[in-house]
């Protein structure tokens, strides 16, 4: 009989090889796929950060849950069903044993991803911009459920800082509140996802994957809580949004969601979507580039890391 853990959690072959032989492995989440990016770019680029991660001589390893059991490594047909299945869940971690048990699907955010990839064995993951303290939180108690999993779970994400359209400086005081360790990688300003800064100090700068390599070596040697490794990586200033269109948008972007009072695990979205649509897709351009060069990065530190 298959234990429990294996039949709710399901590498592919590719993946499974990967794992046996300890080849460099990359985490992908699905939730960007299926409610961060319209369709139908967003197939095309769940394709392309799994060509990045290859291209870099790691295993790309997207994670979602498909019919109650949680995939590690998705076919082309899978990641098709996720770029286009209509209603597709959004799934945290506190909804996989919910999802499992439902013989449900849904797509995978940091939380979820970070959870799944760490009990599979895969030690990096790469993504757009961590979810985590909404504005107005004095009022409405909205913090990513990201934030509270990177605390406890021993996986290191790559991402460009945490989404602008949060309260960052909150953001970044409850990840050091929850012990959460944060790199700037080449930076001395957390990134501002959208945005190369997010005009705030990060305390550690890094040079090399084999910086981050290193800092994960300390973390397992130091033993303890099982905390994550933030690595911020900005996007580069050519490829960041306008700012001025950026604060102008979002503005409006807050307004039209306090408005039409979007609250929950569908705000994320909403203000994505309207940043996209509001500056004609160059928030889009911009989100993307973010992720290009986060999952870049993530295959690198994974080398780094087989290596190490
Ligand atoms: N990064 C992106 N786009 C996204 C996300 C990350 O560039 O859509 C997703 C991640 O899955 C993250 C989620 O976990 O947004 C945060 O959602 P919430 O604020 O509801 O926790
Ligand atoms: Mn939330």
């Amino acid at each position: 009989m298959r234990s429990a853990a294996e039949s709710h959690l399901q590498p592919s072959d590719e993946v499974a090889e990967a794992l046996a032989t300890g080849a460099p492995l990359v985490a992908l989440e699905s939730t960007i796929i299926s409610h961060g990016l319209p369709q139908p770019r967003n197939l095309e680029v769940a394709r392309e950060l799994e060509e990045i991660v290859r291209a870099a001589g790691a295993v790309p390893a997207t994670i979602a849950v498909l019919d109650g059991v949680a995939r590690i490594g998705l076919s082309e047909v899978e990641l098709e069903r996720v770029a286009s299945e209509s209603g597709l869940r959004k799934l945290g971690q506190r909804d996989l044993p919910v999802a499992s048990a439902l013989k449900a699907s849904g797509a995978t955010t940091v939380s979820a991803t970070s959870f799944l990839a760490a009990r599979a064995g895969i030690r990096v993951f790469a993504t757009g911009g961590l979810g985590g303290v909404h504005r107005g939180w004095t009022e409405e108690q909205d913090e990513s459920a990201d934030l509270d999993t990177l605390a406890r779970t021993r996986i290191t994400v790559v991402c460009a800082g945490v989404k602008s359209i949060l309260d960052v400086p909150a953001t970044l005081q409850r990840l050091e509140t929850r012990g959460v360790t944060v790199a700037g990688y080449r930076t001395d300003t957390f990134p501002g996802f959208y945005l190369n800064s997010s005009g705030l100090p990060v305390e550690w700068r890094i040079e090399s994957p084999e910086d981050a390599a290193a800092i994960m070596r300390g973390q397992d040697a130091f033993g303890g809580d099982e905390s994550a490794l933030i690595v911020a990586n900005p996007v580069p200033v050519d490829q960041q949004l306008d700012p001025a269109l950026h604060d102008r948008v979002l503005a409006e972007a807050l307004d039209a969601a306090a408005r039409d009072g979007v609250t929950g695990q569908a705000i994320t979205p909403f203000l994505l979507g309207y940043l996209v649509r509001g500056t004609s897709g160059a928030s889009l351009e911009a989100n993307l580039a973010a992720v290009r060069g986060n999952t870049a990065l993530a295959a690198q530190i994974s080398l780094a890391w087989s290596r190490s």
